[in-house]
């Protein structure tokens, strides 16, 4: 492996650490400041990154694994598009001895002893957050809370997990209805599309749930296109709370931020020193995170990294 120059990089006879890391793709805001972290992260921290990015396609990521498995990086990291159908390459990957760190996405896989750790948020707590909101905000109103939902690409673990937390919290109460939900990919160009169709299909949409800022920025276009007004006429809660999702909470658009952090560089590469060195990791490490209303945004906005 090359020399990566940082002192602390070991577990290769003293060559710097090689990792290979398999990304989602570019979909929204989120996955470009991770992919920043990520390589800045491995610079500072001495690390050899391969990266590759996978354009939202499973099919992609195994490939890229592969690749890694036969170039013997020292570990591997990826971001699973889905949560389902990696046991065959994680096995590939257990018997070449290559260590695995799952970041940001969780697999559905039986085996937990295919990977060593997964660094990233709980996107079931966030969809709780987004849904306590709701319930608070609508906690006068008797009348029914039309709800629509702009869900993130299909199978994939933040997908899953937003769209039950959330459903969790507000089926607690009947008045709250959830009247149309479809993926929107993770994209604004996806969330606009699908927002279009949501406003043709009902004319009477209280709120929209989008699982990212993205999707929620898309739906604002939307929604100023059929002359409505986003924020007051219809509701809007999204999670991420990247600049742009901010800027437009901050200008009323957006009514509530649940946050999700894309800074995971530094954290996945200490854990990836730990693990090539043989020692022993957490499970599972959390990311911490909070929520953010309109006036939250505007005094957070001017020190927001991204
Ligand atoms: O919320 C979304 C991105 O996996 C947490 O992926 C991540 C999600 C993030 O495309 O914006």
């Amino acid at each position: 492996s090359e020399s990566g120059g940082g002192s602390e990089a070991g577990g290769g006879g003293g060559d710097a650490i090689v990792m290979g890391f398999s990304q989602v793709g570019a979909e929204s805001g989120w996955r470009t400041a991770n992919t920043k972290s990520v390589q800045d992260s491995a610079k500072e921290a001495g690390i050899t990154l391969k990266f590759s990015d996978a354009q939202q396609k499973q099919e992609n990521q195994i490939k890229a694994i592969r690749s890694y498995i036969q170039q013997k990086v020292d570990v591997i990291a990826f971001s699973p598009v889905v949560e389902s159908g990696w046991d065959t390459v994680l096995k590939e990957a257990q018997g070449a001895n290559i260590p695995v760190i799952l970041t940001d996405r969780a697999v559905d896989s039986a085996d937990t002893s295919l990977y060593k750790t997964f660094l990233g948020s709980d996107f079931v707590e966030e969809g709780k957050k987004a849904g306590q909101w709701l319930v608070e905000e609508y906690k006068d109103a008797s009348d029914t809370v039309n709800i629509v939902e702009l869900q993130g690409t299909t199978g994939s673990a933040p997908a899953n997990d937003r769209k039950s937390g959330f459903a969790e919290v507000i089926g607690a109460d009947p008045k709250f209805k959830i009247i149309a939900s479809q993926t929107g990919d993770f994209t604004r160009a996806k969330g606009k599309e699908v927002m279009e169709a949501f406003l043709k299909a009902h004319p009477d949409i209280d709120v929209l749930y989008a699982h990212n800022d993205d999707m929620g920025l898309g739906a604002i276009e939307a929604i100023e296109g059929a002359g409505k007004v986003p924020g007051k006429d219809i509701k809007i809660i999204t999670v991420d709370a990247v600049k742009d999702g901010m800027q437009a909470l901050a200008d009323g658009k957006i009514n509530y931020i649940v946050e999700c952090s894309p800074l995971l560089g530094p954290q996945l590469m200490d854990l990836a020193k730990k693990v090539v060195a043989g020692e022993s990791v957490p499970a599972r490490v959390v990311t911490e995170e909070t929520t953010f209303t309109q006036e939250q945004a505007k005094e957070a906005l001017p020190s927001r990294q991204y």
